[in-house]
């Protein structure tokens, strides 16, 4: 997915040009992985650009900070004005957002506690990240040879840079088998997630997405899509799924801020249902795509407007 470069980048407080956010390749971040970041989306609503639970997403910012016992020199409510003002400023109205906390140079070694905490946020125009015809028809997914890292390997929880790798290898591999998507299981043989994105089983009119515990992040997407099944009357239930649990499903579905609501059409060939996104996914990914618009008066809190 190519990036669209806009006008300004905010580093370490300061809006800079676009060409001029550089770093020196010795910064710690680049040779161990060792930053945090988020993914954050803002949408057009009829009351101008509002970015989607951004309060939430600074929360897990910090939160993974503090996982890798990074002291993030920002606070949540500085964090949340430098993202709004990169939306500002760039002229943006639907955009993706990139806010992420890096260790910069002056120090090598394993040992990241000297470096100095660097903060960039970025925004540009950014489209479907699993494409359009998968939004509307589903993907194809694979289970990847890859496992999910242990949690006490590579803490889940953290949204750190490092743990990526991991999700990269089963991208690649999926895509090179001529699938669209990964899906990764534990160390335990349990559905953890996907690449970038949660994941939700149908199955009898009962949701369930999987817990932490087996490797997924807390999707802030994940929370909102829960919120809404439960408004439809739908329950959902956090708990660990076997990989048959897919093949065997009504629907499957996947969520993330990246990708939003996506189908998924088929899990190792095994074709969910008839193949066709069902109508509960459906449901849920109307209604999201509404919410986030600010178009569903229950949710309007979720919408944080930019001017
Ligand atoms: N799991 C993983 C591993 C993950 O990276 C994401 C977000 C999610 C679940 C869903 O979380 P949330 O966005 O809060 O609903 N992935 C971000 C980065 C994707 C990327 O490819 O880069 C995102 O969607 O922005």
């Amino acid at each position: 997915m190519p990036i669209v470069a806009t006008e300004k980048i905010w580093m370490d407080g300061e809006l800079v040009d676009w060409d001029m956010a550089r770093i020196h390749v010795l910064s710690h971040t680049l040779h161990y992985g060792s930053g945090v970041f988020e993914g954050i989306r803002a949408y057009m609503t009829s009351a101008g650009p509002a970015v989607f639970r951004l309060s939430d997403h600074v929360i897990r910012l910090l939160d993974s900070a503090r996982v890798y016992l990074i002291d993030v020199p920002f606070t949540h409510s500085e964090l949340v004005e430098a993202v709004k003002q990169v939306v500002a400023v760039n002229g943006l109205g639907a955009c993706y957002i990139r806010p992420l906390v890096f260790l910069g140079y002056g120090e090598m070694g394993l040992n990241p506690l000297p470096c100095p905490v660097n903060v960039s946020i970025a925004a540009w125009e950014w489209g479907s990240y699993l494409g359009d015809e998968g939004v509307a028809s589903g993907v194809r997914a694979k289970i990847s040879s890859w496992q999910r890292h242990d949690p006490n390997a590579v803490p889940p929880a953290a949204k750190g840079t490092g743990m990526y790798v991991n999700s990269s290898l089963a991208k690649v591999e999926a895509l090179k088998a001529g699938y669209d998507e990964a899906i990764l299981l534990s160390s335990q043989g349990y559905v953890s997630e996907c690449t970038g994105e949660n994941l939700f089983v149908v199955k009898g009119g009962r949701i369930v997405t999987p817990p932490v515990s087996a490797g997924a992040l807390e999707g802030i997407t994940q929370a909102s899509v829960t919120t809404i099944a439960r408004d439809l009357g739908h329950p959902v239930e956090v708990a660990n799924l076997l990989r048959t649990d897919l093949y065997l499903a009504d629907e499957v579905f996947l969520s993330g801020t990246a990708a939003e609501v996506v189908p998924i059409r088929s899990v190792d060939d095994r074709v969910v249902a008839d193949g066709k996104p069902g109508p509960v996914t459906r449901q849920i990914q109307e209604i999201f795509h509404a919410a986030v618009r600010g178009e569903v008066a229950q949710y309007k809190d979720w919408c944080e407007h930019v001017g």
